[in-house]
C-alpha cells in the first residue's frame, strides 16, 4: 500500500496545523496501485493464479481448502450496501467554500466570519425517487447537500434545487416517500411521479400545492447540476458574539444561472444517456473546469417575520427575495472528482444535525423531524456508529472524546480514560463562545399536542404566488407537466381530485389540466388562453386570482421565482455539436471549436464515422452513438462535399430538426446552411414566410447563408414542435 496523500478533502485552509494530522490519518486509507505491484488477497498474501480455482485435478471439484477463492467471492458478496432510502442516485465533487463578506454582525461561526479562508467541502447532488440506477434526467426534487470541513466541526447543508417541500411535519414524509417511490405490488414505475399511489397522497395532502407547482416547473429537469440554485429550505438561527438572534435562508445561487432541459429532451436523454448530470461534472472537472455557486443568505429578525402573512418555520413557504433581498456573501467552488465513487459518494453521510457554533436550529417541524432521521439512516446504510471514521466523514477539525468500540472502529484510542470527568490526562469540556457549541437558549412554553399550527394553514397562497411570478412559457410548461402526469394516472377519481386542488390555485392552470385529461373546466370562469401567451381572457382572470394570493407577504407576483427573468446567461458548460462529413471545410472546423472553447463551451465534432473524417478533422462521436438531445446547439460548418455529404444523411437532417423542436441554437457557415434549407427546419422556415411551394428561400434562411449563422427562436421551435 502506497501512501498517499488524500482521498477526502484536500485541506486549502490557509491554517494548515490540524490539517496535517489528517492527513497522517490518511495515508492508511489511500490505496493506489503502483504499476507492477504484487497482487494479494487482503491479508497480504501474494496470489500467485488469479484465473483459477483450487481443484482436485485438472476437471475434479473445487476445494473448500482454496481460501483464495473464498475470500475474493465472499467479499464480492459482500460488496453492496443498502442505498440511500431516498436520493439513492447521486453524484459528488470535492471543493471548497470561501468567505467573502463577514457575517459577524449575524453570527459568531467561524466559517462566516473569516473572510478569504478557503474551507474545503464535498457536495452531493441527487434525484429523490429513483433507485442508484435511475437515470439523471427524471423529473424530480434534486438534492443539494453540502458538507464542509470547517475548522469548528462539519457544517452540512443538506437542501434541494426547490426552496420548499412538500410536507410541513416530519411525521408525514414516510407517507410521502412510499406513495411516490415504484407501487409495491409491481414496482412501476422508476425514478416517477407520474402515477396513481403519489397523486392519491397528493391530492389529499393540499400543504404540498407549493412545491407540487415547482416540482412541475422546469426546475425539475435542470440542464446540469451547476445550472441550478441550491436553497437550505429550513430557516435556521443565526447567533452573534452579543447573543443576538436572527432567521436566516441559505441559498446557493448558480454563477451559470438556473437553466433548465425541455421535458422531451429529458425523457430522451433518459434513453441516450442516464449519466447525462454526472458525466457533465465528471468530464467538467476532469477537464480542469469548475462548478461554481454564489452562496447567499436572507436573513430576517423574528419581529419582521412576526409582520408576514405566512410563518417562516413552516416549510412550504419561501421568504419572497423581494421582503427579503438574498445577500451575496461567499462561493462555493467545485473542483476536484472523488477517486472513488463508492469510497466518497456512496459513503458519504450527510446530517442536518451537524452544524457549527453561531448557527442554530429553528422548530421547523420537519426540520425537527430530520434532526433525527439522517442519523439513524446512517446507522443502518452505513452499518455501524463508526461511519464517521470513513474518510469522506471525518471532520478536519481534530476528534476527542470517550466514544469507543463498535463495529469496524479504525481509530486506535490510546491510554487510560474513556470517561468525563477525569484528572487521568483524558479530553476536558470545550469552552461555551470560545470552541463549544452553545444551543440559542430559547425560552420554551406549550401545550404538549399533536396539532398544527393555524399559521400553517394556507396552502394555495405561494403555489399561486409562483404561478403569477413565472413567464407564460414557464406556465405553459407547468400545465402541460401536470397533464401529462395526471394523463398517466388511471384512476379518474384521483385525476378529478387534482383537478380540485389545481383549482384552489388557478382556474386557468385548471382549465388548461382539466382539458387534457378530458375533464370539462369546472370554473365558470374556464378560458383556455393561447398557448403560452398573456391573453386578454387569461389576465383578466390572472387578476381576479391574485387578488386572492395569500401567505405571501401581500406580494402578488416575487421576483427570483421564474427562471427566464434575471438569470445569468453564458455560453460556459455549453455542448455544441457540430456535424462534420468527408468535405468539411477543417479550417471552418478548427476557428469553430476554438472559438467556443475560448467562450468556454465545448464543440464536439460529429461525424459519420469515428476518427479521421478528413485531414485536420477528427470525430469524437457519430451519428449513431451520440443524439442532438446531448447538445445546446448544433453548428454546420461550410465546405461543398461537406454539406452534399450530410445532406444524404438522413440521421443529420434528423440531429438540425431535433435541435430545431427543442428550441436550440442553430448555425451554420457558408455551404452548410444547405442542410438547413434541405430539412423540415427549411421547409417551415419558408412556410412561416408564406413561400408554401418552397421555392423560395424564407429570410431567415437567407440571412443565415449569407451571414452565417443564425439562432432561432423558442416561438418559432414550439411551432413545429407543436405542428412538425
Ligand atoms: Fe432528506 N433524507 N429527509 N430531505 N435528504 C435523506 O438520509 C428525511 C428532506 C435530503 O446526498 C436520508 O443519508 C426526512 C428535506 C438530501 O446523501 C434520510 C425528511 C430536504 C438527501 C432522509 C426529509 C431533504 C437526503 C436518506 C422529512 C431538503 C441526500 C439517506 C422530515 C431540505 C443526502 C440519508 C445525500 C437524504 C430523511 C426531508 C434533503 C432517510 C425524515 C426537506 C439532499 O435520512
Amino acid at each position: 500500500m502506497a501512501p498517499r496523500k488524500r482521498s477526502t478533502p484536500l485541506s486549502l485552509d490557509p491554517t494548515p496545523a490540524r490539517i496535517d494530522d489528517q492527513s497522517k490519518a490518511e495515508d492508511l486509507s489511500v490505496n493506489t496501485v503502483q504499476p507492477g505491484a504484487t497482487l494479494t488477497d487482503n491479508l497480504g498474501h501474494g496470489v500467485t493464479d488469479d484465473n483459477n480455482s483450487l481443484r482436485g485435478g485438472e476437471r475434479g471439484p473445487t476445494l473448500l481448502e482454496d481460501f483464495l477463492l473464498r475470500e475474493k467471492i465472499s467479499h464480492f458478496d459482500h460488496e453492496r450496501i443498502p442505498e440511500r432510502v431516498v436520493h439513492a442516485r447521486g453524484a459528488g465533487a470535492h471543493g471548497y467554500f470561501v468567505l467573502e463578506k463577514s457575517l459577524a454582525e449575524y453570527t459568531y461561526a467561524r466559517v462566516l466570519t473569516e473572510v478569504g479562508v478557503n474551507t474545503p467541502l464535498f457536495t452531493r447532488f441527487s434525484t429523490v425517487a429513483g433507485s442508484r440506477g435511475a437515470a439523471d434526467t427524471a423529473r424530480d426534487v434534486r438534492g443539494f447537500a453540502v458538507k464542509m470541513y470547517t475548522s469548528e466541526g462539519n457544517w452540512d447543508i443538506v437542501g434541494n434545487n426547490i426552496p420548499v417541500f412538500f410536507i410541513q411535519d416530519a411525521i408525514k414524509f414516510p407517507d410521502l416517500i412510499h406513495s411516490v417511490k415504484p407501487e409495491p405490488h409491481n414496482e412501476i414505475p422508476q425514478g416517477a411521479s407520474a402515477h396513481d399511489t403519489f397523486y392519491d397522497f397528493i391530492s389529499l395532502t393540499p400543504e404540498s400545492m407549493h412545491m407540487l407547482m415547482w416540482v412541475h416547473s422546469d426546475r425539475a429537469i435542470p440542464r446540469s447540476f451547476d445550472m441550478m440554485d441550491g436553497f437550505g429550505i429550513h430557516t435556521f438561527r443565526l447567533i452573534n458574539k452579543a447573543g443576538d438572534v436572527h432567521l436566516v435562508k441559505f441559498h446557493f445561487k448558480a454563477v451559470l444561472g438556473a437553466h433548465s432541459l425541455v421535458w422531451d429532451e429529458a425523457q430522451k436523454i433518459a434513453g441516450k444517456d442516464s449519466d447525462f448530470h454526472r458525466r457533465n461534472m465528471w468530464e467538467t472537472i476532469d477537464a480542469g473546469g469548475t462548478l461554481e455557486w454564489e452562496f447567499g443568505v436572507q436573513v430576517f429578525t423574528e419581529a419582521q417575520a412576526a409582520k408576514w402573512d405566512f410563518d417562516v418555520i413552516d416549510p412550504t413557504k419561501l421568504v419572497p427575495e423581494d421582503l427579503v433581498p438574498v445577500q451575496r456573501v461567499g462561493r462555493m467552488v467545485l473542483n476536484r472528482n472523488p477517486d472513488n465513487y463508492f469510497a466518497e459518494t456512496e459513503q458519504v453521510a450527510f446530517m442536518p444535525t451537524n452544524i457549527v457554533p453561531g448557527i442554530d436550529f429553528s422548530n421547523d417541524p420537519l426540520l425537527q423531524g430530520r434532526l433525527f432521521s439522517y442519523l439513524d439512516t446512517q446507522l443502518s446504510r452505513l452499518g455501524s456508529p463508526n461511519w464517521v471514521e470513513l474518510p469522506i466523514n471525518r471532520p478536519l477539525a481534530p476528534v476527542h472524546n470517550n466514544q469507543r468500540d463498535g463495529h469496524m472502529r479504525q481509530t486506535i484510542n490510546t491510554g487510560r480514560v474513556s470517561y468525563f470527568p477525569n484528572t487521568l490526562g483524558g479530553a476536558q469540556e470545550a469552552k461555551a463562545g470560545v470552541n463549544g457549541y452553545v444551543s440559542y437558549p430559547e425560552r420554551l412554553s406549550g401545550v404538549k399536542q399533536r396539532a398544527r399550527a393555524k399559521s400553517f394553514a394556507d396552502h394555495y397562497g405561494q403555489a399561486r404566488l409562483f404561478w403569477n411570478s413565472v413567464t407564460p412559457v414557464e406556465r405553459e410548461h407547468i400545465t402541460k407537466s401536470l397533464a401529462f402526469e395526471l394523463s398517466n394516472c388511471t384512476v379518474r377519481d384521483i385525476r378529478v381530485r387534482m383537478l380540485d386542488q389545481l383549482e384552489q390555485i388557478h382556474p386557468v392552470l385548471a382549465s388548461q389540466v382539466a382539458v387534457v385529461i378530458g375533464e370539462a373546466p369546472r370554473s365558470k370562469n374556464a378560458v383556455m388562453p393561447g398557448a403560452g401567451q398573456d391573453s386578454a381572457a387569461e389576465v383578466a382572470l390572472l387578476g381576479t386570482a391574485t387578488a386572492r394570493t395569500t401567505a405571501s407577504g401581500k406580494l402578488q407576483k416575487a421576483s427570483g421565482l421564474s427562471q427566464l427573468e434575471n438569470q445569468p446567461m453564458s455560453p460556459k458548460g455549453r455542448m455544441v455539436a457540430v456535424l462534420v462529413a468527408p468535405g468539411t471545410d477543417a479550417a471552418q472546423v478548427a476557428s469553430l471549436t476554438a472559438a467556443l472553447t475560448a467562450a468556454g463551451a465545448k464543440g464536439v465534432i460529429v461525424g459519420p464515422h469515428l476518427g479521421t473524417i478528413a485531414p485536420g478533422i477528427e470525430a469524437t462521436k457519430t451519428f449513431g452513438n451520440t443524439d442532438p438531445v446531448l447538445y445546446d446547439a448544433v453548428m454546420v460548418p461550410g465546405g461543398e462535399g461537406g454539406a452534399r455529404a450530410l445532406m444524404a444523411r438522413p440521421e443529420a437532417q434528423t440531429f438540425v430538426t431535433e435541435a430545431y423542436r427543442h428550441a436550440k441554437p442553430i448555425g451554420a457557415l457558408g455551404e452548410g446552411a444547405e442542410i438547413l434549407t434541405a430539412s423540415p427546419v427549411g421547409r417551415l422556415l419558408r412556410s412561416l414566410a408564406g413561400t408554401k411551394d418552397g421555392t423560395a428561400p424564407a429570410q431567415g434562411v437567407q440571412n443565415l447563408s449569407e451571414v452565417g449563422a443564425m439562432s432561432l427562436t423558442a416561438g418559432a421551435a414550439e411551432t413545429l414542435a407543436t405542428h412538425g
